[in-house]
């Protein structure tokens, strides 16, 4: 029913057009007729605008200065492995190597988590892998009932149970139900109330520590999702999730309909977490794996 995580890059620049428009539409139409100096003056507040960050906004383009030369499609290029340095080094697809193999979805509230856990049962059953998802969100009756008609939609069998159940005995639940029935993956959904952040925290650590304990290694992932639409408040829970928890992978998602998609060179440069899929659109096929070298092509 699904095929293979699409990837190609004429796509994806559609559909991080927005990204693109806020750091490259301001050089590109006048580029020919500027100047070199008025280029990197407007490139440089471009950058900042994208939220790749002010600092790196201003190295970028002190390191053009450096370079020398007039030709302003070369300052392109510049650009262009500049960021590809720097996001190569975050690329690095998730590998499942264990069976059965257990991913914990983590983040707050809204960012997506649900949708790509959908999104990511669909890829993985397409691909041959049977799985089981778990809705570890047992604060909102909605959140269970949204991973059940994923799992309808993509196959997957859903362990859950009533709303204000300890999170971690779904955690218990669907680790045994995955063991019992042979799964090879586990998604495990989780709530993201951020209005009680210590309690958030306290109960991630909860559930990591019964599924340590109920299957060895696990979970063998920590995945964050991150809106990148929140600009620095996505940068801010990335910091905050992996003080507390401990994150392996993040999932950027939302890139679509965002100006602010150069968040992702913040995030990369100053945790160096690897990116394993980004969020371009709602639907199931919007989930990719991240490939440097397509996303800088597509935003540059
Ligand atoms: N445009 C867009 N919308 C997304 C993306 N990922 C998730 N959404 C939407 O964001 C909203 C919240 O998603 P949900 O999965 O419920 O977030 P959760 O609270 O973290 O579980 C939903 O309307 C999703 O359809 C994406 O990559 N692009
Ligand atoms: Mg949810």
């Amino acid at each position: 029913m699904f095929k293979k995580m699409k990837s190609g890059l004429s796509g994806l620049r559609q559909r991080l057009s927005k990204t693109h428009n806020s750091i490259m539409g301001g050089v590109e139409g006048a580029a020919p007729t500027m100047s070199r100096e008025e280029f990197l003056e407007t490139l440089e507040e471009s950058l900042i605008t994208s939220d790749i960050g002010v600092a790196t906004s201003l190295d970028i383009a002190e390191r053009i200065r450096s370079k020398g030369g007039q030709n302003v499609a070369r300052l392109q290029e510049y650009l262009r492995d500049y960021l590809y340095d720097i996001l190569k080094e975050v690329e690095a697809p998730l590998k499942i190597e264990r069976s059965p193999f257990m991913v914990l979805v983590m983040g707050v509230n809204g960012v997506g988590k649900t949708t790509t856990i959908g999104k990511l049962s669909a890829h993985l059953s397409s691909a041959g892998k049977s799985v089981i998802l778990g809705a570890g969100d047992t604060f909102r009756a909605a959140a269970s009932e949204q991973l059940e008609l994923w799992g309808r939609r993509t196959g997957c069998d859903v362990i859950s149970q009533s709303i204000g159940t300890d999170p971690g005995a779904v955690t218990f639940d669907t680790i045994k139900a995955a063991i019992g029935r042979y799964a090879n993956i586990i998604l495990l959904d989780t709530a993201g109330r951020l209005h009680t952040k210590s309690n958030l925290m306290d109960e991630l650590k909860k559930i990591n520590r019964i599924a340590g304990r109920e299957l060895a290694g696990a979970p063998h992932e920590k995945l964050l999702v991150l809106d990148a639409s929140t600009g620095q408040n996505a940068l801010n829970q990335a910091r905050l999730f992996n003080e507390a928890i401990g994150v392996t992978g993040i999932v950027l998602t939302k890139l679509d309909g965002t100006a602010k998609g150069g968040i992702i060179v913040p995030l990369a440069k100053e945790l160096k977490i690897p990116i394993r899929y980004i969020g371009v659109g709602e639907g199931v096929e919007d989930l990719r794996e991240f490939k440097a070298r397509e996303f800088v092509e597509a935003i540059i």
